[in-house]
């Protein structure tokens, strides 16, 4: 195997694919016909791409009769430039025209970052080497010198590579009219020599290649000769081997066999674990680099934003409610409570929004979000429901900046929408008007970097501990945490991280949000403190519900219920 090395890799595109046409060893180049299949080349481990007429007229669905347009060619070229940095060789065909269409491609080429181009001695249009070797009549041989010179007297780029292709075997010309041509195409300028043959032997191959005694590069094409062992090219001196529809042809049958199973079958269940996952498909077009480059370049209101619900338990207390339904669907004000917080987070622009069901998950209201269920819900806590939002392919969750909340929450939108604002990579909300020891149902108390004060607006205060301890070190609590978490930028994958560090605790199962966020503390993250006094309702008994009621009115809209937002 070949790879690419550091000195390599240091040079131009157009340098790397010269040095592979050039070096005394067999490189190889991988047919891509457009930016996933040049994409899937590279991460194969490829040094280069040979862009096939064939497969590139085939992914179009037309014959490799020149059928698409030269700039429809060189459109699919730019896609598959950019889905990499690899050395591209365009299989040019007869350079689509006369001497002054290939100056003209050869610009347009270096324009696009390809790296060369090889031409064959045939008349346009051309016709696949394969099909009919009647019908290949082939180039004057001035004329194509003629081509191959003005292709290179219009290269700005020294390093960019001509390749003059021989059909002479093809065309059933024979070899002395084969090495006549390629002499006289090397003499033109040429940088390689495509030698290109149609018997399923390489015995012409290596004949010429003899003959030839390595007077210029050659370049080889074993489609038909494919049972020829690779060492035979070697020892010949061949400088490149190109493999050139490969890649079309596996998918091709792939493609067929899935398409005949699910119209057969009428279901996707036989396919669907035989195939790429989606998420491969969005790695493969680098969807991360784009969260990435979303969370600098877009201001924060407009970067994509997930939030997961938790919401699987029936809750204490509230058993008399919640005999046919979760606590999440009793009704508040009318509607019921996550349709409030679903309401309240799409108005802040969280559309992705993952619900975590337990118990009485089948009651629970899909419209508008993605029902994940924790089946173990009962003997599982808040971190296990955490993680089924997490793995659930397709959710938001921690893909993008999330916002993880309790299921039985009621808040003033701006308490949301300072949190999703925040820049912090991690940032709570900090009830301080609630810091009541006494209180016995307050079990998340909050211990920061400093208490809530006036003088503090605008300055950074830090979570050190959630705690249902009603003291730390001898210090009063500073305030309870309200069952909100933002999580954005990098710190998606460090909390994936400590997560998973989490897992791998016996007690996991037993684990809630605050024990996650102690141990991103002692992980040494910094945890934001958005301090709030008020303005928000936990609905853990039917006194609270009570009360969520009337908190809840206060929040209707003028003009009652019958919003957009609340359907
Ligand atoms: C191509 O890949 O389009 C080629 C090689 O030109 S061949 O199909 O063998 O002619
Ligand atoms: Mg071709």
């Amino acid at each position: 195997m070949n790879a690419r090395e550091p000195a390599f890799l240091s040079l131009s595109r157009s340098a790397q694919l010269r040095q592979m046409l050039q070096s005394d060893r067999t490189e190889f180049l991988m047919e891509a016909h457009n930016g996933l299949s040049a994409r899937i080349v590279r991460e194969a481990g490829f040094k280069g791409i040979w862009a096939s007429g064939l497969t590139i007229s085939a992914q179009f669905g037309v014959r490799d009769n020149n059928e698409a347009s030269w700039t429809q060619v060189v459109d699919t070229l730019e896609f598959m430039a950019d889905a990499g940095d690899l050395p591209i060789l365009l299989d040019g065909d007869t350079g689509y025209g006369n001497f002054n269409n290939m100056r003209r491609l050869v610009r347009k080429l270096e324009q696009r970052g390809i790296a060369g181009v090889c031409i064959e001695d045939k008349q346009f249009p051309k016709t696949n080497s394969f099909i009919g070797s009647e019908r290949q009549p082939l180039a004057e041989i001035d004329e194509f010198c003629g081509k191959i010179k003005a292709g290179k007297d219009s290269q700005n780029d020294e390093h960019f590579s001509i390749v003059a292709r021989v059909e002479a075997l093809i065309a059933g010309w024979g070899m002395e009219e084969a090495l006549r041509r390629a002499e006289a195409y090397r003499n033109a300028g040429a940088d390689a020599i495509l030698i290109h043959s149609k018997l399923s032997k390489a015995d012409e191959i290596l004949a010429f290649a003899k003959e030839w005694a390595g007077r210029a590069p050659l370049v080889i094409v074993p489609t038909k000769y494919y049972s020829t062992p690779t060492e035979a090219f070697r020892m010949a001196g061949i400088s490149v081997v190109i493999w050139a529809n490969h890649l079309l042809r596996s998918a091709a049958s792939s493609m067929q066999a899935v398409a005949k199973e699910i119209f057969e079958t009428e279901t996707l269940v036989n396919v669907e674990d035989r195939i790429a996952p989606v998420d491969e498909i969005f790695r493969l077009q680098d969807a991360d680099e784009y969260s990435a480059a979303e969370n600098l370049y877009l201001s924060t209101s407009r970067v994509a934003k997930s939030a997961v619900i938790l919401a699987a338990s029936r809750g204490s207390g509230l058993e008399a409610v919640t005999e046919d339904r979760p606590k999440v669907m009793l009704p508040v004000a009318g509607k019921p409570l996550l349709r409030w917080l679903v309401d309240g987070f799409k108005k802040q622009g969280i559309n992705d929004i993952t619900v975590v069901g337990g118990y009485r998950a089948d009651a629970i209201d899909t419209a508008g979000i993605k029902l994940v269920v924790n089946q173990r819900h009962a003997e599982t806590g808040e971190l296990a429901s955490l993680a089924c939002a997490i793995d659930a392919p397709g959710a938001g969750a921690l893909r993008v900046d999330t916002l993880i909340s309790y299921g039985d929450l009621l808040f003033r939108s701006y308490i949301l929408r300072d949190l999703v604002e925040s820049d912090a990579d991690f940032s709570v909300v900090v009830d301080s008007s609630a810091a009541d020891a006494a209180n016995p149902s307050v079990r998340d108390f909050a211990y920061c970097s400093a208490a809530d004060a006036r003088e503090l607006f605008g300055q950074e205060v830090l979570l050190r501990r959630i705690s249902s301890d009603t003291s730390l070190d001898g210090r009063a609590p500073d305030g309870r945490w309200i069952g909100l978490l933002n999580v954005r930028g990098g710190g998606r994958a460090r909390l994936r991280k400590t997560l998973e560090t989490l897992r791998a605790r016996p007690d996991f199962e037993r684990l809630d949000v605050p024990a996650l966020l102690d141990a991103l503390v002692e992980a040494g993250e910094r945890i934001a403190v958005q301090y709030v006094h008020g303005h928000w309702r936990g609905v853990n008994d039917l006194e609270d519900f009570r009360r969520a009621g009337d908190f809840a009115h206060a929040q209707v809209p003028i003009g009652g219920l019958d919003q957009p937002e609340s359907r």
